[in-house]
């Protein structure tokens, strides 16, 4: 990597665990305009940023406004990464619909959005029904949808849950083989995926697009 722009991912973590929206803003594009991929900002200085924050976080060493801060300078940022994402994909033909919420009681949506961005720029129609999602909202959104996935995200221990009882929900409806339910988000992982009964698990938002693809070719 070329010195300035290692020099740009350092300001612009410092930029977002200081929370300090504009400056963020205009590193990211600073990063663009060199030429640095947007993904690679997202997973390689965005999400370590923002586990060291929620570390930080956890021990007490700041408090909710500075983990706020951050959260929404990492917000700004990744609209502008988005877009970019968006604007250099282009796909137009469509792999598949998935639905795509943050569960029940979570307002995480940084990840989500991520995921959303680059699933829509690999040629998957994504119906994002938001955050602090029902289960049966998810449920009604996949009838509706005829959706092909149903993906969830959830952040926080509390939250995890909230996976399972979404898929209780299909399995009790009579619909759960009519989707593929796949998960995601900081709390999960694939021993849980497994335990629960769901189809898939990726760690980042490039492994939603290869797990997706994998399970619509089925
Ligand atoms: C930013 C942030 C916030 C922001 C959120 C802003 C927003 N619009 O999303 C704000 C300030 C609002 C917030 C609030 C809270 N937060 Co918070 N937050 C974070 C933080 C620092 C970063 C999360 C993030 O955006 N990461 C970056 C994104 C890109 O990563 P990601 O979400 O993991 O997504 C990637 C992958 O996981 C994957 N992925 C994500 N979703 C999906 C879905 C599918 C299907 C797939 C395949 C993949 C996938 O792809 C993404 C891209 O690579 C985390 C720390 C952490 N380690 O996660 C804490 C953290 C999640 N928060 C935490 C807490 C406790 C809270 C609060 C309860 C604080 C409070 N006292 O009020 C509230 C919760 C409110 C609620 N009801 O939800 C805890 C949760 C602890 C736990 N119980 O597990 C954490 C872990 C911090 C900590 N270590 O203590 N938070």
């Amino acid at each position: 990597m070329t010195e300035p722009s290692e020099r740009l991912r350092s300001e612009l973590s410092k930029a977002l665990r200081q929370g300090l929206v504009e400056e963020a803003k205009d590193l990211t594009q600073q990063a663009l305009s060199a030429g640095e991929d947007p993904l690679d900002l997202i997973q390689n200085v965005l999400v370590p940023t923002l586990s060291e924050v929620g570390r930080q976080f956890q021990a007490f060493e700041i408090f909710l406004p500075e983990l706020m801060a951050a959260g929404d300078a990492a917000q700004a940022a990744t609209h502008i990464l988005e877009a970019e994402i968006v604007a250099a994909g282009g796909q137009s033909a469509s792999l598949g619909t998935i639905v795509l919420g943050t569960v029940q009681n979570d307002i995480h949506d940084i990840g989500k959005n991520i995921v959303k961005t680059l699933l829509s720029s690999h040629g998957f129609k994504v119906i994002d029904i938001g955050r602090d999602v029902a289960p049966s909202k998810f449920l009604e959104a996949a009838e509706r949808e005829k959706a092909d996935i149903v993906a969830m995200s959830a952040l926080m221990t509390t939250t995890r849950p909230a996976t399972r009882s979404t898929i209780n929900l299909f399995t009790e409806a009579g619909a759960r083989l009519n989707y593929k339910i796949i998960l995601g988000g900081g709390c999960i992982d694939q021993a849980w995926a497994n335990e629960i009964g769901a189809d898939g698990y990726a760690a980042d938002a490039a492994g939603a697009v290869d797990l997706c693809k994998k399970l619509v070719q089925r």
